[in-house]
């Protein structure tokens, strides 16, 4: 059984309010992002944090350490509990975030291998066994691994062990199932397929059933 992680990436304030009210009850968790945050400002998590679900930022934080820190200390400051980083820029910035997100108490999870076409370019293969590798060395709380490619997330959970989480784009819109890959991951993100949905409720009860 999975988690189901709503991908909140709706512009504005007002849309994005309603649909968490909306789902509230049928998700574990809300992943925020640059097209929500760009629109409505990082104070919409103070919004979100009202309907009690846990949010997570995915900036997908690739800089140096001394800037992934202080991006660390405004999103934790802000209300969320958790962020989503890169680790291609190395052990070093990929502690920074690690460390920040643990110093607030929050968590941090790393991008390994990616769920669309392009990420097969650079973001799979040794690179993503290697990132894996990384995020666990450096007491990551999770990764972010593919549910499109449900045989290379399977891969990455040899690699992590039991103990760490992963949290798997890919379904819905992108293509995959929530069969697909649920015996491998702790949670499954779904955006589209929920917020574009005509009864978003509904869409995420459908959804949180086929996680189980
Ligand atoms: P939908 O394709 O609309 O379900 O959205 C997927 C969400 O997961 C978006 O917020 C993406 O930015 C995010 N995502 C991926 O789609 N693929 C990845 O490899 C990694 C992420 C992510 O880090 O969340």
């Amino acid at each position: 059984m999975a988690d189901l992680l709503l991908a909140l990436d709706v512009k504005g304030k007002e849309k994005a309010v309603a649909v968490a009210e909306a789902c509230a009850g049928e998700i574990d968790a809300i992943k925020i992002g640059y097209p929500l945050v760009l629109s409505a400002g990082l104070g919409v998590v103070k919004e979100l944090a009202k309907f009690g679900t846990p949010i997570i930022a995915d900036f997908k934080v690739a800089d140096i350490p001394n800037t992934n820190s202080l991006i660390c200390e405004e999103v934790f400051a802000a209300g969320c509990s958790g962020i989503i980083t890169h680790a291609f820029c190395g052990e070093d910035s990929l502690s920074a975030i690690v460390d920040g997100a643990h110093a607030h108490g929050g968590e941090a999870y790393v991008v390994c291998e990616m769920s669309h076409p392009g990420a097969l370019t650079f973001l799979t293969g040794a690179n993503a066994e290697k990132m894996a590798g990384m995020a666990k060395a450096a007491g990551a709380d999770g990764i972010i691994a593919p549910a499109t490619r449900p045989e290379r997330t399977a891969v990455l959970r040899e690699i992590i062990g039991n103990d760490m989480k992963i949290c798997s784009p890919g379904v819905g819109a992108q293509g995959a199932q929530p069969e697909d890959v649920k015996k491998y991951v702790d949670g499954i993100i779904v955006g589209r397929a929920i917020y574009e949905a005509e009864d978003v409720k509904a869409a995420a009860h459908a959804y949180k059933l086929r996680c189980i």
